[in-house]
């Protein structure tokens, strides 16, 4: 049985059960998507999708309003609260299934947490001034995810000495970290953080090595849906990355990987039940 299974999380009075592993559908709200034809951000047709990723399996929307894609300008606090709080509001009441906060900012973590969301993702695991204390006090999962440098510069010349190494000591401090401010172990997921400071080869020896990350005991999460990662092995643009982005996420499945962070719900659903059934039967 994979490390972490026997957990049910509590994502704010809503259940996770990590016994089998589970799909988070991304829902990125940026001011290119969900525009209602003009110049205007329409929160409906952003609660439309994340009702659409739930009809084709997944079990946790993920949030964000902050592009952290590699060079992507910063976004105000007030404009991430504008995009992503009327979101949740509407979905806290419509959907059965727990929402997570993708942010770094420990305002947006209390007002999304406050509107409904029950879990905070931060790709800047805590390390923000004043996140560590606010999740603490939010009572919810987090989420922690390495990442070498900041978004404007991490795919600069990222280097390590030993990447899976590195990936896992940082991650146990920040769990040492949680554990000081109150975050019991059983409120903390660990996430390599594909992409984040990574060259091709520093991604796939971490997928390669997940498992290592896996026996630490906590729940994994991974996001590999659509990476350049993938671009760049294959030479694909974004629209043409579902099948290889399906093989990394059965690939983390096999090795224990709890929860996958994708696009294409319906059909990683799929592939990570098949991977699942033949990993399972002992
Ligand atoms: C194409 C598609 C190109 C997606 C780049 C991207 C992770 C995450 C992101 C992750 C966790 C992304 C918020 C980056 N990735 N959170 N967030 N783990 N926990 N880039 O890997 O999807 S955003």
């Amino acid at each position: 049985m994979p490390a972490g299974s026997q957990t049910v999380l509590d994502c704010g009075g809503k259940p996770l059960d990590l016994a089998q592993p589970r799909i988070m559908g991304v829902l990125n709200i940026t001011p290119d998507s969900f525009s209602d034809g003009g110049d205007f951000f329409s929160p409906e047709l952003a609660v439309e999708r994340a009702q659409q990723m739930v009809e084709d399996g997944a079990d946790i929307i993920d949030i964000g309003g902050e592009s952290t894609r590699p060079g992507a300008a910063t976004v105000t606090l007030e404009e991430e609260l504008r995009r992503v709080i009327p979101v949740i509001e509407t979905l806290r009441s419509s959907l059965t299934v727990p929402i997570s906060i993708d942010t770094r900012k420990p305002e947006v973590m209390h007002a999304a947490v406050t509107a409904g969301a029950g879990l905070i993702n931060d790709v800047n695991a805590l390390q923000d001034e004043g996140a560590l204390e606010v999740a603490a006090a939010l009572n919810v999962p987090v989420c922690l995810m390495h990442m070498q440098g900041s978004p404007e510069t991490m795919q600069d010349a990222p280097a390590y000495r030993d990447v899976v190494g590195e990936v896992i000591d940082f991650l146990k401090a920040r769990v040492d970290a949680c554990l000081g401010a109150g975050i019991t172990r059983a409120r903390i997921l660990l996430d390599p953080g594909f992409g984040f400071g990574k060259t091709v080869e520093h991604n796939l020896q971490l997928l390669r090595h997940l498992d290592r990350l896996v026996a630490r005991g906590l729940p994994v999460m991974v996001g590999l849906s659509r990476k350049s990662l993938i671009g760049k092995l294959l030479d694909l643009p974004i629209d043409q990355r579902l099948v290889p982005s399906i093989t990394l996420a059965v690939v983390a499945v096999w090795q224990g990987a709890a929860i996958v962070r994708c696009h294409d719900v319906r059909e990683t659903r799929e592939a990570i039940r098949m991977c699942q059934a033949v990993r399972d039967i002992g």
